[in-house]
């Protein structure tokens, strides 16, 4: 339902706006972040910390939190990275709060959104993100190779999200940066931190390895940094709260 509507999304879009505008932006030049750098940097928490309004699993989780100021609280309390969504009508993100991230931080940006056609993702780089997100279950092998080498082209890294076994060694390519795990199953919802254990073995090590969603307490991720995790994606546990960096801050304590 959400790639059906994606698809329509896309096609607006494009008509709204060209490629030669979306080149002229003020971001679509820069020199974008290294996720690597970041998360691997010692000073930092390998937290990728997660602006998200609302949810289909959860419905409304915060439609109050401002993107600018909690983005920043989460920089200051030592995310690597910032998560930001940008689907609308499922997720109530705006491709403004990826902007607004954008401006306030000195960290690589996520966009957040179900990447299915090239123009999202030279959409990405003109909104000022690093790092764009594939979803295995929802593209092709062909569709992963050829949206994560234009996004290579234009300096983005590359996070690749999979969900079992199958998704992971179907989908494997060189110009892939991370390889996210999702305890989520994107199916029925239901969650499982097992999930990463399960598949953690099974990423080569020259990927980034990310363990992302239910993620509420910071033994959970000691325990994924023995196993070899060095990325950590929480949203919910940070956005329920009434200020969510706040949250972030007591959390990394
Ligand atoms: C964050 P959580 O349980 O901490 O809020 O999860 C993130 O992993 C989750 O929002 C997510 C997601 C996605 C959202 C993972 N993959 C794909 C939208 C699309």
């Amino acid at each position: 339902k959400i790639v059906a509507h994606k698809k329509r999304e896309v096609d607006r879009d494009k008509r709204e706006t060209t490629y030669i505008e979306l080149e002229e932006s003020e971001y679509f030049h820069r020199e974008t972040y290294s996720f690597r750098d970041f998360l691997l940097a010692p000073e930092r928490t390998g937290i990728i910390a997660e602006f998200k309004r609302k949810s289909p699993s959860k419905g409304i989780i915060n439609d109050e939190a401002l993107v600018k100021e909690v983005t920043k609280q989460y920089a200051d309390a030592g995310a690597s990275a910032l998560s930001v969504l940008t689907d609308r009508n499922f997720f109530g993100g705006r491709k403004m709060d990826l902007k607004r991230a954008r401006r306030a931080n000195t960290i690589p940006v996520l966009r957040k959104d179900f990447m299915i056609d090239e123009y999202q993702v030279v959409e990405a780089k003109a909104l000022g993100a690093d790092i764009i997100l594939l979803i295995a279950a929802i593209l092709t092998p062909a569709e992963i190779k050829n949206l994560a080498a234009l996004a290579k082209s234009l300096e983005l890294n590359v996070l690749l999200e999979v969900h079992n076994l199958e998704e992971l060694e179907r989908s494997i390519d060189t110009n892939l940066d991370a390889i996210g795990v999702n305890n989520r199953n994107l199916a029925d919802f239901t969650v499982s931190v097992q999930n990463s254990y399960d598949l953690v073995d099974h990423i080569p090590n020259e990927f980034l390895k990310i363990s992302e969603s239910a993620i509420s307490d910071t033994q959970t991720i000691k325990d994924l940094k023995k196993v070899g995790f060095q990325g950590f994606l929480i949203g919910e546990n940070f956005m329920k709260q009434a200020d969510p960096g706040k949250a972030m801050e007591e959390f990394v304590k």
